[in-house]
């Protein structure tokens, strides 16, 4: 592979970025001693060659281009298949900043353990070097970031989830020179920690049992060895554009959250920007790619993972979207439940853990009503309907830029988009109603506080078991959560309620005693959005509960549902039973917040109070 040095000049002008950006460059190169140093310009004719350099290594396997056009199946090392949230670490100087919901481990530390795993880590491999933006070049505050891996796939899925190359450079070059002094960039270092000894072939998916992925918020700062997959290795999305990025955004006074941004308009013509935060695998992307049943009502995708919000000089919060592309759960997507998703995946997508088709096309659970009945699964072995195995990882999923969704909008302002409400959810069987809106920011806050979901196979570890997590951050915030918590309210005190968006709780998972979901969800999920529009709006009355506004049965257009109006009294009542038992849930996960001389918030514990006074 000829790929370019990273000293060749990329543009004129300054060079002090350069020469920040060697100092490192060479010093991660002599701890793992790379055979190749390739300096990623981010053109096109350059994804090619990394894609030709996977295929020919049985890392990325062609699609039927007759059918998916430009596309690819990866299968990872099926012990690499998710974020690994028991290996992943903010290491701040003090550890009471990290507080109780994190791992900590003394930077130092950490950094001698992991320079001990880095020595000669790269070693028969190339050595990429990404410079990436998050966010648009033409915001007013753009956050640059530089990783280096050894992983070709890291590489090629980097320019599809972010802006990368020589655009990125000179933008940092210009900006340096503005300033007068060299931008800052979060320094992303990654390895999968798998050498290649001479004599021996490389593995299709190499990765190291030993996995760390290491923040360190003080010095932006981000360390990651061990996995290729997802979150753990593309560190512009939840290392850098959530952990590290909250951490700058307390500091600087925004909000940087695990959430998608969709651009509603109603019949009428009116536009709402509406941002909501679901736990990972709870239907953000789905929300943001959504084809309502509501005729008349359309949407638009601006961003299905995460949002940065800043306030404007107006008070209101103008939410961007850091990225550049879709890394989407695969499960689920159909032509039934998101259309827009199959839109987008036709072309230029990198599938990874799905299965594979006869004819050189992919495959996952619920895809089709019926499977096909020959299969090769995500292991590469042959698959069967009665294998009695799931063919795709649950967590399998695509990989494809932003620009191939027939529904993200041309045009979307560099500095992002006004915000009129914020929605909080999770995966409750029981309790959660379908829809609540807070009485104000301050109740918002506490109702994000006590998010609480069914976990997914997003993540390592046990599915299915409830836990609480906060704004769906939980194993995103890169500092103590009480200071989080605290921030969210001040960032509230700084603005007015008028400006502020309003904010909501929604369940699209409530169950009926047959295990079967109430709600039919995903296009119909705008009828509940058409509500929250009317909230904004003051159009609609609501009837104030201890958790909040709730919609009159009636006020829901369920028109063309099939909905036994018993069911929707159910789904949309508030539940006293339910609410008395999660009430002490609630205190139980206050009390283990409170660390380090760092308590719950005084307005939250209030907030908690008052739901509790009002169940008696
Ligand atoms: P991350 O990318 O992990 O952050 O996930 P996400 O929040 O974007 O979740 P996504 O939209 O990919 O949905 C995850 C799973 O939930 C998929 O299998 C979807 O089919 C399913 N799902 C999404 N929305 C709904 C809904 O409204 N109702 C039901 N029943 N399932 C849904
Ligand atoms: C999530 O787990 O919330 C994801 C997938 O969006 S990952 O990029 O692996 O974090
Ligand atoms: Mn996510």
């Amino acid at each position: 592979m000829t790929g370019r040095a990273w000293a060749q000049p990329i543009v004129t002008g300054s060079t002090v970025i350069f020469d920040a950006l060697r100092e490192w460059v060479d010093e991660v190169a002599a701890w793992t001693r790379p055979s190749a140093i390739d300096f990623c310009d981010g053109s096109d004719e350059e994804h090619r060659r990394l894609i030709a350099h996977d295929v020919l290594q049985g890392t990325l396997i062609p699609l039927n281009p007759a059918i998916r056009p430009r596309s690819y199946l990866c299968r990872t090392d099926p012990t690499d298949v998710a974020r690994v949230e028991d290996r992943t670490f903010i290491c701040s100087p003090d550890e009471s900043d990290a507080g109780p919901t994190n791992n900590w481990v003394a930077p130092d530390e950490m950094k001698q353990t992991m320079a001990g795993l880095y020595q000669g880590s790269m070693w028969g491999r190339t050595m990429y070097v990404i410079p990436f933006c998050m966010g648009s070049l033409d915001a007013d505050d753009p956050k640059f970031g530089v990783e280096i891996t050894d992983s070709t796939y890291v590489a090629i899925s980097m320019t599809v989830m972010t802006t990368t190359g020589d655009a990125v450079v000179a933008e940092m070059v210009r900006r340096s020179n503005l300033l007068g002094h060299p931008v800052s960039f979060v320094k992303c270092l990654h390895s999968r920690g798998v050498p290649i000894e001479p004599g021996t072939e490389d593995a299709p998916w190499p990765h190291n049992a030993t996995k760390y992925i290491s923040h360190f918020p003080a010095t932006r700062e981000i360390w990651s060895y061990g996995s290729g997959y997802g979150g753990n290795a593309l560190l512009g999305k939840k290392c850098f554009a959530l952990r590290i990025a909250s951490a700058m955004a307390r500091d600087e006074g925004w909000l940087a959250e695990h959430m998608l941004i969709l651009r509603l308009t109603s019949p009428a013509g009116r536009t709402y920007h509406i941002c909501a935060a679901f736990p990972s695998a709870c239907g953000k992307t789905n929300l943001a790619m959504i084809t309502p049943t509501l005729p008349g009502w359309r949407a638009e995708t601006i961003g299905d993972d995460i949002a940065w919000l800043r306030p404007g000089p107006d008070g209101r919060l103008w939410a961007v979207n850091p990225e550049q592309g879709f890394f989407g759960v695969a499960p689920g997507t159909s032509d039934e439940t998101n259309p827009v998703a199959m839109r987008t995946v036709e072309r230029d997508t990198i599938f990874t853990n799905v299965a594979l088709t006869n004819d050189g096309d992919v495959w996952w659970e619920d895809m089709t009503p019926t499977p096909p009945e020959h299969l090769i699964d995500w292991h590469g072995n042959d698959w069967t309907p009665d294998s009695g195995t799931k063919a795709a990882h649950p967590n399998s999923r695509f990989t494809t830029p932003l620009n191939c969704c027939p529904t993200v909008p041309a045009d979307v302002p560099p500095n992002g988009v006004p915000i009129d409400a914020i929605i909080f959810g999770g995966r409750r069987a029981t309790t959660i109603p379908l829809v609540a809106q807070a009485r104000d920011w301050t109740h918002g806050v506490f109702m994000g506080s006590t998010c609480s979901s069914a976990t997914t196979a997003a993540t390592i570890g046990a599915v299915g078991v409830v836990r609480r997590d906060p704004m769906a951050m939980l194993p995103f915030i890169g500092y103590h959560v009480c200071d989080y918590l605290q921030h969210w309210l001040d960032v509230g005190s700084a603005s007015t309620p008028e400006a502020l968006p309003k904010i909501f709780y929604v369940n699209w998972f409530r169950k009926d005693a047959q295990g079967a979901f109430m709600w039919p969800g995903f296009g119909d999920n705008a009828r509940v959005l058409k509500w929250i529009t009317q909230r904004i709006d003051g159009d609609v009355p609501a009837l104030e509960s201890p958790v909040g506004y709730l919609p009159y049965a009636e006020d829901l257009d369920v028109s063309g549902l099939d909905m036994p109006p018993d069911r929707l009294v159910e789904l949309t009542q508030f539940d006293a039973d339910g609410w008395a038992a999660e009430v002490p849930l609630i205190e139980q996960w206050y009390d283990s917040l409170s660390s380090d001389g760092k308590p719950v918030p005084s307005e939250l514990v209030d907030e908690l109070t008052r739901l509790a006074d009002g169940l008696s």
